[in-house]
């Protein structure tokens, strides 16, 4: 139990019935992200489902990032998703047969399951340390030594994958990553990304069929058709580059520093820290993760805007900051190190009119794009919908950062929201209203966090 929390009444049946979510989603060693709209493996919700696993049998929670990182390339990319063979070709649009067609990503791996040519944010190594500490919390002798043994089997694969991110990634040296679509920030139609994607001139390509629309009461819970345009035109490009890096960095239409996904590397790399401790990495790691760390919080700080009180996403084709009022603008309260002026600033955003100080929400809980955004849309997606991985990632910061009492209203608020509207993949900011998909994997998952 989280300290100072005491249980309320009806815990043990949410507990229960989160756990029942997770079982149905449940493949055998990996965890479908919803039951419907995703049949597949989802690289950030396996590393997030992974401490939701942990609280019920931290093996299986291993088994978990294990499977993904089965699938992970030679140049050390964790794929954004990893096809299941057995899913009909029809329940998921760009399937498995979508990315392949183009043949051969030279990365990629060569035989089943195949993957998408995209990734997404790096929660993988802060998943693996959290499995292996909640399996020492748990205090099963034979748990522990199997998930340590664990954390020295994927150690590598982690260590390959940062590499990839701070070097493919971030060609320039920054400590920030670039992303070539919407899709690998995992929000994404956020208005983050609508001035570099209007800039991108899409060209002739062949029609296709959405699927996700199916699984949804109302199409303006899910991107539009107009976006998708784009989502897949940049599919293509990627395709006929063949996912080569070098082409990737000089001209791919959407390039974009990330703050989001470069605040979750540093996170991620303070736990790799950690896990090289305990599994005996050599000094030289020790010291390439540090100075990893440092140049992520430098790079975050040169994306700072003091008119919002928020960090920007940076336009790498433009140069221009991406000016929109959203959660990720928060990354600093994620990777740490900050002043106290710094933090007591984005606090003080978070506090504001603009995000929990607006009287309209349900629950005092982060809406994805801020109420006062011009493009903000309370049903739509990333675009307004409250989302329980934002407030988890945002309990998990603020407990990082001597907030307790903050992270605390986070999580109640959280919980009820699930107590009321269920396990939904994200929720109408005004009402509570549930949208997206039902029984999501990654929200059982958080419910389980939270109430342990
Ligand atoms: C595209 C699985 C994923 C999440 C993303 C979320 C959504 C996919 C989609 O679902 O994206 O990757 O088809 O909309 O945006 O964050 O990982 O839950």
């Amino acid at each position: 139990m989280h300290v100072g929390r005491t249980p309320e009444r009806g815990d043990e049946d949410l507990f229960l019935e989160a756990m029942a979510v997770l079982r149905r989603n449940d493949m055998g060693d990996w965890t479908k992200a919803a039951p419907e709209l995703y049949p597949h493996q989802w690289s950030w919700d396996s590393g997030l489902i992974s401490v939701g696993l942990a609280h019920l049998d931290p093996l299986r929670a291993a088994q978990e990032i294990r499977t993904l990182f089965r699938s992970q390339w030679r140049n050390g990319k964790v794929p954004h998703i990893v096809f299941n063979p057995l899913a009909p070709p029809e329940s998921y649009f760009p399937g498995a047969e979508h990315w392949t067609s183009a043949g051969d990503f030279p990365d990629a791996p060569t035989a089943p399951p195949y993957t998408s040519a995209l990734c997404q944010p790096p929660v993988h190594a802060t998943g693996a340390l959290r499995v292996w500490e909640i399996s020492c919390e748990r205090g099963e002798e034979r748990k522990i030594e199997a998930t340590e043994r664990f954390l020295r089997e994927i150690y590598p694969g982690l260590l390959a994958w940062h590499r990839y991110l701070l070097t493919d990634r971030d060609p320039q040296g920054t400590g920030l990553v670039t992303i070539y679509h919407p899709w690998e920030s995992g929000t994404d139609n956020s208005p983050r990304w609508d001035g570099a994607l209007r800039a991108v001139e899409v060209g002739e390509m062949p029609g296709f069929r959405r699927q996700d629309l199916a699984h949804v009461d109302d199409p303006s819970e899910r991107p539009t058709d107009a976006d998708y345009v784009r989502y897949l035109w940049l599919v293509e490009v990627i395709k006929a580059y063949r996912c080569d890096e070098r082409k990737l960095r000089r001209s791919h239409p959407f390039r974009v520093k990330d703050v989001l996904a470069s605040a979750i590397l540093v996170r991620a790399n303070m736990d790799l820290a950690r896990i090289s401790s305990i599994v005996g990495a050599p000094e030289s790691d020790r010291e390439t993760i540090s100075g990893w760390i440092s140049l992520g919080r430098r790079g975050l700080e040169s994306c700072w805007d003091e008119e919002y009180g928020l960090c920007l996403d940076r336009d790498v084709v433009s140069g221009e900051p991406l000016r929109a009022r959203t959660f990720a603008g928060f990354s600093p309260l994620i990777s740490g190190g900050l002043s106290e002026e710094r933090k007591a600033r984005l606090l003080e955003t978070l506090d504001s009119k603009h995000f929990l100080g607006d009287e309209r929400l349900a629950r005092p809980l982060p809406p994805s794009t801020s109420p006062s955004e011009a493009l903000f849309h309370p049903r739509s997606y990333w675009r307004g919908p409250v989302w329980p991985v934002v407030s988890w990632l945002l309990w998990r910061a603020l407990l990082d950062l001597g907030e307790p009492s903050r992270a605390r209203k986070l999580l109640e608020e959280s919980l009820d929201g699930v107590r009321t509207g269920g396990f939904a993949e994200y929720f109408e900011p005004f009402t509570g209203e549930p949208l997206g998909s039902m029984d999501q994997s990654w929200t059982a998952a958080f419910v389980l966090d939270w109430l342990n």
